[in-house]
């Protein structure tokens, strides 16, 4: 039986010993939080892919919750109140979507939208989504030109042995 659970440990040891240094595992994803660069949206998501990573794309209420915990966790003063993600409506205006992959942001899929948002205020509008600290992350539309924390995701590829569709 020791042996049994030894291997088992291994097993699991190379499953789960994937994420890069720094980065934290949940379920199948690794996150880093950028707490010591501010960016803009673009410039987050270069900066996302030059640690192989992505902006965080948040698709279930699981997920939403473990960040808001990571957040919380990692917050300091001195850090901006909006935390990027990987969603915007840059392409066209109230067609909310993750830049990733065009999934839309709508009801039929998780969002955590702050009441009244979002709302593209000001002159330049506002096409990038962020998570508001002082709103307990909840999700805002805010000017993709202001510099913000970010937060980077890489997510396994679910589809070991599986088929894949459309690709
Ligand atoms: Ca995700
Ligand atoms: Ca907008
Ligand atoms: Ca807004």
């Amino acid at each position: 039986m020791a042996n049994i659970a030894g291997l088992l440990l291994i097993f699991l040891a190379s499953v789960y010993a994937e994420c890069p240094n720094g980065y934290v595992r949940h379920d199948s994803s690794c996150y880093k939080f950028f707490s010591s660069v501010q960016a803009t949206w673009a410039e987050a998501l270069t900066y996302c892919q030059l640690f192989e990573s992505k902006l965080t794309v948040i698709e279930t209420a699981r997920e939403q919750t473990f960040i808001e915990g990571l957040l919380r966790r990692e917050w300091k003063s001195g850090l901006s109140d909006g935390v990027w993600l990987d969603g915007t409506d840059l392409l066209v205006e109230g067609d909310w979507v993750w830049a990733d992959d065009g999934t839309p942001i709508s009801a039929q899929n998780f969002t955590k939208w702050f009441p009244g948002e979002p709302n593209s205020l000001g002159k330049v509008g506002e096409d990038c989504l962020n998570l508001l600290h002082h709103e307990s992350y909840q999700w805002n539309d805010d000017d993709c030109e202001e510099k913000h924390n970010f937060l980077c995701e890489i997510e396994e590829e679910s589809n070991q042995g599986g088929l894949i569709i459309g690709k």
